[in-house]
């Protein structure tokens, strides 16, 4: 993936095409001869790989990586590997099905599509009636990642319906809101650069479980001399690679920024040509970042203070430096600032604008999406009320006016959302009319009064862009629909129409749909067709340098050393204006978790270890959890890893079964007790389905339901828990 800088508009990308163009090879996979056939890895994943589907008498039998993909490069995680077992998988839902066992049970019995549909309008119709549209609740999020799968009709049929509104912010919104107030737009620095990095910070990310070919980038770097540090409080397989590993209390990384400022400021590191350039604020930055000697920071974080002042060193003088982010930092309560504050690293050293230096986190603002003609929110009926999906639970429980129908797809939140004990008892309700389209019979799908049978992305069609790398793909079917299984973009087409919404919005095809998904007259997309990605399946976004050099002013009397940020001012805004307009602290702050020895003393006092519950290697989220051969490799049922000085005086030993509670509460997992947590600190991996768990409860049992600090995104990892002996 190391190609170095060379002008994107004069390359074109090596696809080559060793498999049959889509719609051919038919008679081949049907006399019995394997083919291959390209498809696109649609999990909500940094990687986005380019699949190769090995398909024989019309069935899939092995999914590999497209080794022509410079991303892919041939191989793919082994989650994904077992692909085609979910495909067929006998917990497959093949048929549209009707409720006829209690709540939960996931009794049903099979009826047709009319049927299904008819019962889902006329309830619809019966709910709208006395109560209005606001009583019913899509809930979705990114089980499918395609542009069309992930919200197209879907939006514009709830908007035209005028149902509650959800607003998507289990995962990333907290980061998202940081880099719009601090950089103006989610983008970072191009993967395909890092191998030109010479000091790396991976902070608060497990690359080889979540992020696996960034690891290549990574060892290429290490290769040309660079140095690997990872900051996270688990001692991952990531970390245990790394030439340093900090592990800070978790939710004190932002202390340790402004520590790692104040080793740069006080040592007179920072590049004061590019700060004076392209920033804004740094006077009252500098008043801010002496709060915090590196002594302080070590009281906050646990680190020693010759550590902070070691790596704060390093990073400053080693050129290019990079810093990559996870997604795991900002699930706490404190997640919007303390992702914004270690954004600002790169802005007082200077590491923008050079190849492999500057910051990421995420890439998906590179791609010009057009989320408008896509989700039409032209068509929205009046101004319904708008419900945070990380409230789930109070919402089933207590919203006012009550949510009378809930819609599920994309996603499993019996699962996946927090506070779980009150999502279940919501799920449960009697009076509760609950849709569910899946591909498998989730926990959530186990509650279903209607249960659709979607399709998986080897039936359908779709658009892909990445938040990582940045190739845009085409994915097109490479078998027929598994039993009557239909996409997302199918169903609420049909839903419509029984519905009898007459606007031609409904009866877009998905070819009108995958014309409408991007801007296509966007400079990246230049000499990009649709055509082209039928023909390549994947190509790069035409971006001015390759590797791309996100802010780079292409201006042609541009100041050599001026970038260019879409903020307000126009450059990185180390004082936002904006924040303090919303009341928010202008400036990058430390501030203790809500759940926390410093932020809730009574509470740390009941419950004194913090529970952080991470990506599991062998589950996307909850997707694969039905899996035997994943199950089994993820341990055969949660694990918890804990320190010996919290083992030792529980009376709990290695490979004991445990209890993990808080006043939330609690869930059953094997204790794994050794170096991979400080002491207070436990880790989880996430997410088990509670049908295959020992008291049928899983991680999210403890989490709380509160938001972060900005972008009322959810607070996973600000957990306080016990633990005791089962
Ligand atoms: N195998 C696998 N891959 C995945 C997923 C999966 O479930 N499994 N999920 C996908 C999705 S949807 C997403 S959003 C991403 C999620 O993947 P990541 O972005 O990696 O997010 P997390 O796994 O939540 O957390 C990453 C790391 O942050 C650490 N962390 C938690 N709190 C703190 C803290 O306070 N300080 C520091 N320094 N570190 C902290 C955790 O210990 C963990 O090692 O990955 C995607 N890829
Ligand atoms: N404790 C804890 N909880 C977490 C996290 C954590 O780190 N810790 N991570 C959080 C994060 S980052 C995220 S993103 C969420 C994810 O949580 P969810 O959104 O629930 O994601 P998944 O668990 O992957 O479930 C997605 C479901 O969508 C279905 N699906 C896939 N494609 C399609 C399709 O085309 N159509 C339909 N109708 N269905 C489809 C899949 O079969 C799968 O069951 O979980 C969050 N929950
Ligand atoms: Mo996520």
């Amino acid at each position: 993936m190391s190609s170095p800088a060379v002008n994107a508009t004069a390359q074109s990308i090596s696809a080559g095409d060793p498999f049959p163009k889509s719609g051919s090879g038919e008679a081949q996979a049907r006399a019995g001869s394997p083919i291959l056939r390209p498809a696109v890895c649609p999990l909500d994943c940094w990687d986005t790989c380019a699949q190769l589907a090995e398909v024989k008498d019309g069935k899939i039998i092995r999914v590999t990586g497209n080794p022509n993909h410079p991303i892919t490069h041939g191989y793919i995680c082994d989650k994904a590997r077992h692909f085609h077992e979910k495909v067929y998988s006998p917990l497959r839902v093949r048929k549209p099905k009707q409720r006829i066992g209690p709540k939960g049970s996931g009794e049903f019995a099979d009826i047709s599509w009319a049927e299904a549909l008819t019962l889902i309008a006329t309830r619809f119709k019966e709910i709208i009636a006395p109560y209005g549209p606001e009583a019913i609740l899509p809930f979705s999020y990114a089980g499918n990642l395609g542009l069309l799968s992930f919200g197209s009709l879907d939006r514009r049929f709830f908007h035209r319906l005028g149902s509650s509104r959800l607003a998507r912010t289990v995962c990333s919104s907290a980061g998202k809101s940081a880099l719009l107030h601090t950089y103006g737009a989610t983008q970072g620095t191009d993967p395909e650069g890092i191998v030109h990095s010479r000091y790396i910070i991976v902070w608060g990310l497990n690359v080889l479980t979540s992020n696996l070919h960034q690891w290549e980038g990574i060892s290429a770097a290490r290769r040309n001399g660079a140095k690997l540090v990872v900051i996270d409080p688990y001692r991952h397989e990531t970390a245990r690679r790394a030439d340093l590993h900090l592990a800070p209390r978790p939710g004190t990384d932002a202390a340790l920024a402004l520590g790692f400022m104040n080793v740069i400021l006080s040592k007179g590191l920072e590049d004061r040509d590019f700060i004076a350039v392209n920033t804004v604020g740094f006077d009252a930055l500098r008043e801010r970042v002496r709060e915090y000697p590196p002594e302080r920071v070590a009281e906050i974080t646990g680190l020693p203070a010759d550590l902070i002042r070691q790596v704060a060193r390093e990073y400053a003088t080693t050129r290019p430096s990079l810093i990559r982010a996870g997604y795991g930092l900002q699930r706490h309560t404190n997640g919007g600032m303390t992702m914004r504050t270690i954004s600002l690293l790169p802005a007082l050293i200077g590491a923008w604008g050079q190849m492999g230096g500057g910051f990421l986190l995420s890439n998906s603002g590179a791609f010009p999406v057009n989320n408008a003609a896509l989700e039409r929110p032209d068509l929205l009926k009046g101004n319904p009320r708008t419900i945070n999906m990380n409230h789930l639970g109070d919402a089933l429980l207590a919203a006012e006016p009550p949510i009378r129908a809930l819609y599920v797809y994309n996603s499993n939140p019996a699962v996946t959302a927090p506070d779980q004990a009150k999502v279940l008892r919501g799920l449960a309700r009697e009076d509760l009319f609950l849709v569910v389209h899946e591909q498998v019979i989730t926990d959530t799908a186990r509650y279903a009064d209607i249960l659709l049978p979607a399709t998986t992305h080897f039936e359908h069609t779709d658009l892909h862009t990445s938040y990582w790398h940045l190739y845009l793909q085409l994915n097109e079917p490479v078998i027929p629909p598994v039993g009557e299984s239909k996409s997302n973009t199918e169903v609420f087409r049909l839903l419509a129409q029984t519905m009898g919404f007459a606007e031609p919005a409904f009866q877009d095809s998905d070819q009108d749909l995958l014309r409408q998904a991007l801007h296509w007259d966007h400079p990246f997309l230049q000499g990009i067709t649709l055509e082209r990605l039928r023909r390549e399946r994947f190509v790069r976004l035409n971006t001015p340098s390759q590797p791309h050099l996100p802010f780079a002013d292409t201006a042609p009397n541009a100041e050599p050393k001026r970038l260019s940020f879409p903020t307000p001012s126009g450059k990185i805004e180390l004082y936002s204006a904006a924040m303090a307009a919303t009341g928010l602290d202008p400036l990058p702050a430390y501030v203790p978790l809500a759940e926390s020895r410093d932020g809730s003393p009574d509470l740390a006092a009941r419950y004194p270890i913090a529970l952080v519950s991470p990506a599991a290697k062998n589950f996307l989220n909850s997707t694969f959890g039905e899996n035997p051969t994943l199950q089994k490799q993820e341990g055969g049922g949660p694990v918890i890893f804990l320190h010996p000085e919290d083992a030792a005086p529980r009376g709990i030993a290695d490979g004991q079964l445990v209890r993990v509670f808080n006043y939330r509460g609690s869930f059953v997992a094997r204790a794994s007790v050794g170096d991979t947590v400080q002491p207070g600190v436990a880790v989880s991996p996430t997410i088990w389905w509670n049908s295959f768990t020992p008291d049928g409860t899983s991680a999210n049992q403890t989490t709380s339901q509160r938001l972060t600090d900005m972008g009322a995104g959810a607070t996973f990892h600000t957990n306080l828990v016990e633990v005791e002996r089962f």
